[in-house]
């Protein structure tokens, strides 16, 4: 078990297992190779954009996202979005595709220059189907036509080395996606979404829960070390649970360590004796005030895990834009 880990349900870890292999099957030969030491690549997920209303999670977040847009536009990036883009649970999609038309009309550039790709999450996967892409998506931003995937594996030219990445959306097993048939998703999106929205009751999803949120990041991040230990060198990125995790640690997790590191220093000098601390000590504070800050904040318990397999792109719902 890996440091700050959290204990995972065996039956919640088989659901997660179950649908990233499916995942994965589907989507081996949506393939991309780019060239690492040059080409850049920026991955956003979970805008959830809505139609401008009290419940709208993008409104607070369009000047960043914006303003980043325009910046990776002109460096040249690549542009990956990973998911729940819209937050079509809540809206119907022609009111948000116009409520965030320059929005769209920016990432509209990037496909312009083939520097886009898209895949769906839970709250989007209305646009699994091409045809409601063509009704609501393209015609209002551009006359061309993309396709959103499911997930896609992105490699090094060539791949000398064989490691693959992995990018999905995140949802992969959970109750709201994968375990659901076609006709159940019908009667969620028209049935019981019209009764939580009407009732205010939450979901709980990871986007909402800490604690699920550290217990899929560990599932996500046990099936992704599964498949290393077994010799496939995979890396996941995904979204879903709106916590930022980088090599496999999140923010709580990495300014954990960062606290711990000083504190040690601040220790041995101690123990020598003489030496100034002040400074140090300075530090320890200010990396202890970061912390409770962000746990303040709502950010669920430091996860730092030992293999740096899995990532998590947080998500797009602040005013910070992360
Ligand atoms: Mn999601």
């Amino acid at each position: 078990m890996a440091d700050g880990a959290v204990e995972t349900d065996k039956s919640y870890q088989e659901s997660i297992d179950k649908g990233l292999n499916d995942t994965y099957e589907s989507i081996k030969d949506n393939r991309e190779s780019f060239d690492f030491a040059k080409d850049n690549i920026i991955i956003f997920s979970d805008q959830h954009r809505g139609a401008r209303d009290g419940a709208d999670d993008f409104l607070g977040c369009e000047k960043a996202y914006n303003a980043s847009l325009g910046y990776y536009l002109e460096t040249g990036y690549t542009l990956i979005i990973l998911g729940d883009a819209e937050d079509l649970w809540e809206c119907r999609p022609g009111p948000v595709v116009k409520a965030y038309k320059d929005t769209l009309s920016l990432e509209a550039e990037f496909l312009k220059q083939n520097r886009y790709y898209r895949i769906y999450g839970n709250h989007d996967d209305y646009w699994e189907k091409k045809g409601a892409i063509d009704k609501y998506l393209m015609p209002e931003i551009t006359t061309q036509s993309t396709p959103i995937y499911r997930g896609m594996i992105i490699f090094h030219n060539g791949n000398p080395l064989g490691v693959k990445i992995l990018l999905v959306h995140g949802h992969q097993g959970t109750f709201d996606s994968d375990q659901l048939g076609p006709i159940s998703k019908v009667l969620v999106r028209y049935g019981w979404r019209n009764i939580q929205r009407l009732l205010k009751i939450r979901s709980t999803t990871p986007a909402k829960d800490a604690s699920l949120k550290s217990m899929h990041d560990m599932a996500m991040y046990s099936w992704a070390l599964d498949r290393c230990k077994n010799g496939d060198k995979l890396i996941l990125i995904a979204g879903h649970t709106h916590l930022p995790v980088f090599a496999s640690r999140n923010y709580v997790g990495k300014i954990e360590s960062e606290l711990k590191t000083l504190q040690d220093d601040l220790l041995k000098l101690r123990t020598k004796g003489g030496a100034d601390v002040d400074d140090l000590v300075r530090k320890v504070a200010e990396k202890r005030a970061e912390l409770e800050f962000i746990k303040a904040k709502g950010e669920s318990s430091g996860i730092s895990m030992e293999k740096p397999c899995y990532f998590n792109t947080g998500c797009c719902s602040y005013s910070d834009a992360i």
